[in-house]
């Protein structure tokens, strides 16, 4: 049996990646919350892994304690900025002790500035719609930055634009008060803006700022590689999907299947590239559903499926995720600030796991600069519409009594990263049902 290990560069990022409404609790101000109280999810998110009560101490220690040197968290926007013209100095603190938390754990940290949420007084005022949101953006992010320099330097401005335009204003599931396609691409062309003004805020008020934003990115395939209409499908659906954000900062001009819109401000705005990546989708002619623009996407019946489905198994796909980014975007720095499963027993977790790390060593060794991995997540957390349903954590949460289960998993993302690398003796101890695929003979 081979022995060997994928060692990767001295200086690579391993971490977890978590969000503030995911896992603070009690985050009754922001607009999931009152879609939540609605009805609208599996569940509420409720006391969530109560870090604004303070576990997330417990939290942090289980992070330095499997040797992570880095954790991408986010701060609320409705804590930080109750209402228009307030700002809760005591939430900022609490940010900031949480910062010096990390550090002293010897932890670097990444601030995401928006996951998702949003105040309610932005919501009302009908949020990313409004024609004033990316200078309401700017406003928190420089108020923001301004108060937790001192301890972060690595900004992610907004998580998965994308993501939050069409799961709201295309299939509903996200809060919003109305939907269209028209205003999801008004929605993404405001977000663009607000972060465009946000990465020049964060370079004025911080010289060696490292600012970037987290695309959820989905590789794709024609269900009929022969078939025109399968592969135009996948086409729209591919640059629907992933392509607002990378065409407007590449180009100025956001690109959409709905049309362009120039915003010049956002080219160039990116020293890094945030990557988030789960899975590939197959996308196939669907007469039946003019509302995803007649595509359909779906996972193959023969798929390595998750826990619920939610996700297949494609490690290739993080290797042609990072392909495409140094493509588009040659010399910027990647990091992989997502990548995850949903899976409460632990049963793919293990080889989820390394089968993405060896892909992304794969990647590595193309001299691609890829300089860091955030596994999705270091706890079970709210999961959005899905509520409890799935399990994305290494640690698992018992929501009742807030106890930490700890999962096989957390051994195995504990000594890769302590090893910085990736050895055929962990793979043979947590998932040897894929010795062979990581280490032929
Ligand atoms: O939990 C989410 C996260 O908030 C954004 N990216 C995908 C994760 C798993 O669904």
């Amino acid at each position: 049996m081979p022995q060997a290990t994928y060692h990767f560069p001295r200086g690579f990022l391993w971490g977890t990646a978590t969000s503030s409404h995911q896992v603070e609790g009690n985050n009754t101000n922001n607009q999931w919350w009152k879609w939540e109280q609605d009805g609208h999810t599996d569940g509420t998110s409720g006391l969530a892994c109560d870090w604004w009560g303070g576990r997330w101490r417990e939290d942090f220690d289980r992070a330095a304690e499997g040797g992570q040197n880095a954790h991408r968290f986010s701060v609320e926007w409705s804590r930080i900025q109750p209402t228009p013209d307030t700002w809760d100095e005591d939430a900022l603190e609490r940010y900031r002790s949480m910062l010096r938390g990390l550090r002293e754990r010897g932890i670097t940290p990444m601030v995401t500035l928006h996951h998702f949420t949003d105040p309610l007084w932005f919501y009302e005022m009908d949020g990313w719609e409004h024609d004033e949101a990316a200078v309401m953006f700017e406003k928190f992010v420089r108020k923001t930055v301004d108060a937790l320099k001192e301890y972060c330097s690595f900004w992610c401005t907004i998580n998965e634009p994308n993501v939050y335009a069409l799961s709201g204003y295309v299939a509903g599931v996200f809060p919003t008060k109305r939907r269209g396609l028209n205003i999801a691409l008004r929605v993404q062309a405001n977000m663009l803006r607000g972060h465009a003004a946000a990465y020049r805020a964060i370079h004025e008020i911080q010289k060696d700022a490292r600012v970037g934003y987290a695309l959820h990115y989905r590789p794709m395939v024609a269900h009929n590689s022969w078939s025109p209409l399968d592969r135009l499908m996948r086409n729209i659906q591919y640059n629907g999907i992933n392509m607002a954000f990378p065409s407007a900062i590449s180009t100025g001009v956001m690109k959409s299947p709905m049309g362009n819109v120039r915003i010049p401000e956002a080219k160039g705005t990116q020293d890094y590239l945030g990557v988030n990546y789960y899975s590939v989708d197959t996308i196939k002619f669907d007469i039946t559903n003019p509302k995803e623009l007649f595509g359909k996407r779906y996972y193959p019946d023969d798929s390595d499926f998750s826990a619920t489905k939610f996700i297949a198994n494609i490690p290739q796909g993080i290797f042609d995720s990072i392909k495409w980014a140094v493509r588009t975007y040659p010399d910027l720095p990647i990091y992989i600030t997502e990548n995850g499963v949903e899976d409460a027993e632990d049963k793919m977790r293990p080889r989820y796991i390394a089968q993405h790390i060896h892909q992304v060593w794969r990647a590595v060794n193309f001299n691609f600069p890829v300089k860091g991995y955030f596994y999705w997540s270091l706890v079970d957390n709210f999961e959005w519409e899905r509520g409890w349903t799935q399990r994305f954590g290494l640690w698992g949460l018992d929501v009742e009594t807030q106890k930490r289960i700890k999962r096989p998993s957390v051994d195995l993302y504990a000594e890769i990263c302590k090893e910085n690398g990736l050895s055929s003796e962990m793979v043979q101890k947590y998932c040897p049902e894929v010795f062979e695929k990581l280490f032929p003979v």
